[in-house]
């Protein structure tokens, strides 16, 4: 007898769609978008429609293994949970008695979303005193940014786009990683309103946009100030707005005369022409709103880049008014709970040793004494495809002396160079918490299926390794459903004034929609936009070179259709769908190096070479190079994949993954005879 249960996808995308399962209780036969989520309402991506192939596929990790070929060969033994957990504890003991707790280095990243799973490992190593991981792969430069100007005001919720009379889409691939949005913008465009396009690759959006701008990757905060100058020069922005809600306006409007649009032409490769009929554009529509991916802030100057379109955002008084303002950065009210109640930093005795995951290969490979890392441990991340600078994280996890433990679902990029591999449980074989992080929604979910095999969720994992290494406080002691709990019980503002009747939703697996942002009420200390702010070391904007480099073409790194990061490879049916590893380039850049569509052709820069397939398209901006997706390293040429050729350099404000910021030169791969 089969029956359905809600769930919730556990996945790094801004919505955390509301899943419909049909299960016996040992298998899930199908999956579909749940119609009752509050905000989904049962649209779903392709990857996700058949989520049980995932969970049930032959390829998955079923028993803790041991590692009995060279490091890297993927060749492993199956062991017990008990054999494991002691050797694991006993090499961790032995290292922290030796050195101290700080040649330990936790690697945790997005794999699974949800709040207990992802976050718990942060409470085991706060316990034990491990290193500490600056969490900064994704967006924080974007985050940053944005509160730099904006402090912890919500911005728009993609839902109120439905008011919005002009739709900037810059920098987001919206089909790709945010899909409800779609029908916002097609409403939008039926309705006569204009939705435009900012890239540096449109391929995918090109399509579902009025008009596309191709803009050369780290230039967006030179747009912004050329926009920004022709609203000054001709009246159009709201002077009465900017002196009563913000702070620094006319300081700021003395600085922009340096940014005209041949200027911008000149920075940005965007025609002159084109800044100010956009500047025009935006300063006729009443509620104009810009929704903002994060591709433009992954730049050395991604911070000030952010800064800088926000403050665009507000230059014609749109803020407040409903629509109008900027989406794609935090919506809502706050934090939905009280997160230490999971990480729990009070179980730290001193400040860890800082690590920034952009630059763990170097880390990886520090000699120094007293900076040595002797054992990692990877649960819900694949540093050795997802981070930069790979080559030096391969020579890393290559050391015979470093002890690698990986929890995992597959024989990932990473897990192949493990000594020990625990096998992990999925979303749906574990409890947990979800705060949609794109939008105003909060879910819980239960467990539907019992797990496969000797599976274990990141939880009841960190709780065996808590009990090995002798750890008595309570908190290991509990289970998902206690931790749940407790975390509905410490509400933050954005779950607050919650419904007795959403109460019960919650208890019982199931999704609220929370309440949007008042975006008049400016939560900064002055209780004002900081169009200048003080507090940073740089605080009157204006445009600031990114990282760049020697060689002629920028390199950024997109989202793939087909797969998130590198999850979903073991899909063979989406594979299928998404093709091998190419570099798409604009016809005059190809025709210039004597590459046609399909070539073999190889990137390079002073990190790597890295070989790929050339896709030629007029929807990539001059200068560019734009490589889809993350790819495994037996599905590419050489071994590598584009994140070889990414430096670990970090942005200028949030300390983030500046991938976007990288040269390479491309030419047609000499194939040898
Ligand atoms: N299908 C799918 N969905 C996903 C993901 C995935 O890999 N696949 N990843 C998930 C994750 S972890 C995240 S963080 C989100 C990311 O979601 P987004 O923020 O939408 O994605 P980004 O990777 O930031 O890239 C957005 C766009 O920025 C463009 N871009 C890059 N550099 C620049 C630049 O300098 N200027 C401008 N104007 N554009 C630029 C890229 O061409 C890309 O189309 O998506 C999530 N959803
Ligand atoms: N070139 C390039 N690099 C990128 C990106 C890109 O688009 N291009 N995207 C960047 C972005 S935005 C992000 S957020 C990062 C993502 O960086 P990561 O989080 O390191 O990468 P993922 O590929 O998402 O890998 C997550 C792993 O977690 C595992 N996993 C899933 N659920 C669980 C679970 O419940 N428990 C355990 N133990 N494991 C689980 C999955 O099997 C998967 O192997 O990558 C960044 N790097
Ligand atoms: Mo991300």
């Amino acid at each position: 007898m089969t029956y359905i249960r809600k769930t919730i996808c556990p996945y790094d995308c801004p919505a955390s769609c509301g899943l419909l399962a049909e299960t016996d209780g040992e298998r899930m036969f199908q999956v579909k978008g749940d119609p009752e989520h509050p905000m989904t309402h049962g649209l779903i991506c392709s990857k996700m429609q058949h989520y049980e192939k995932s969970v049930h596929s032959p390829k998955r990790i079923l028993t803790p293994l041991k590692r009995v070929g060279k490091k890297g060969a993927g060749e492993f033994e199956a062991i017990s949970w008990e054999e494991a957990a002691d050797t694991i504890t006993g090499r961790w003991k032995e290292m922290i008695a030796q050195d101290g707790p700080d040649v330990i280095l936790p690697i945790f990243y997005s794999g699974v979303m949800s709040m207990i799973q992802r976050k718990c490992a942060d409470a085991f190593f706060n316990r034990m005193g491990a290193c500490e991981v600056e969490q900064t792969l994704c967006s924080s430069a974007k985050g940053a940014g944005y509160e730099a100007v904006m402090g912890k005001t919500g911005c728009l919720e993609p839902r109120e786009l439905k008011d919005s009379d002009l739709i900037l889409v810059w920098g987001s691939n919206v089909r790709a990683t945010r899909i409800h949005t779609m029908p916002l913008l097609a409403q939008a465009r039926k309705d006569g309103k204009k939705v435009i396009l900012i890239e540096s690759c449109a391929l995918d959006m090109a399509p579902y946009c009025d008009e596309t701008v191709l803009i050369r990757p780290g230039t967006d905060g030179a747009l912004a100030l050329g926009m920004m100058h022709v609203l000054v020069r001709d009246g159009l922005a709201d002077e009465r707005f900017l002196t009563e809600f913000a702070d620094g306006y006319d300081c700021f409007k003395h600085t922009l005369g340096q940014y005209d649009p041949q200027w911008v032409q000149t920075v940005t490769g965007v025609p002159a022409a084109v800044t100010e009929r956009l500047a025009k554009l935006f300063a006729a529509a009443d509620a104009p709103a810009i929704l903002l991916g994060s591709g433009p802030s992954r730049h050395g100057n991604g911070g000030m880049g952010t800064r800088l379109i926000t403050i665009l955002s507000a230059f014609t008084g749109a803020w407040g008014k409903p629509g109008g303002g900027l989406c794609g950065c935090n919506p809502g009210n706050g934090n939905y709970v009280d997160i230490t109640r999971v990480t729990r930093p009070d179980f730290r005795r001193r400040p860890g040793r800082m690590i920034n995951i952009n630059q763990i290969g170097a880390a990886l490979t520090a000699q120094t004494p007293g900076e040595v890392i002797r054992s990692i441990y990877v649960c819900g991340g694949n540093p050795a495809s997802s981070v930069s600078d790979q080559t030096e994280i391969l020579r890393g996890l290559k050391r015979e002396d470093l002890f690698t433990v990986v929890h995992e679902r597959f024989l990932t990029e990473t897990a192949r160079y493990a000594d020990i591999i625990l096998p992990a449980t999925f979303s749906v074989e574990q409890s947990d918490c979800y705060g949609a992080y794109g939008y105003c929604t909060f879910g819980t979910a239960y467990k539907i299926l019992e797990p496969a095999g000797a599976c274990r969720s990141n939880w009841n994992t960190i709780r065996t390794l808590a009990q090995a290494m002798g750890y008595e406080e309570a908190y290991f002691r509990r289970t998902e459903e206690d931790m749940i709990e407790e975390l509905l019980s410490h509400p933050g503002p954005g779950l607050a004034r919650v419904s007795e009747v959403d109460r019960e939703v919650l208890r019982n697996g199931g999704v609220i929609s929370t309440p949007f942002a008042d975006h008049r009420d400016f939560q900064t200390a002055s209780g004002r936009i900081r169009i200048v702010n003080e507090e940073l070391a740089d605080p009157v904007p204006g445009y600031r070179e990114n990282y760049g480099g020697e060689e002629p073409l920028r390199l950024i790194s997109v989202p793939a259709f087909h797969t998130l990061n590198s999850i979903f490879q073991e899909r063979e049916d989406l594979l299928e769908h998404r093709g091998p590893a190419c570099l798409l380039l604009n016809p005059a850049d190809a025709a210039e190096r004597g590459i046609r569509d399909g070539d073999r052709i190889t990137a390079e820069n002073d990190l790597a070479a890295v070989e790929f397939i050339a896709g030629v398209t007029e929807l990539v901006a001059p200068g560019t190079a734009a490589a889809p997706g993350l790819y495994d390293a037996g599905l590419t040429g050489g071994g590598l994949s584009v994140n070889a050729l990414h430096h670990g350099r970090i942005s200028d404000l949030g300390k983030a993954t500046t991938m976007n910021d990288n040269r390479v030169d491309v030419y047609l791969t000499k194939l040898s005879k």
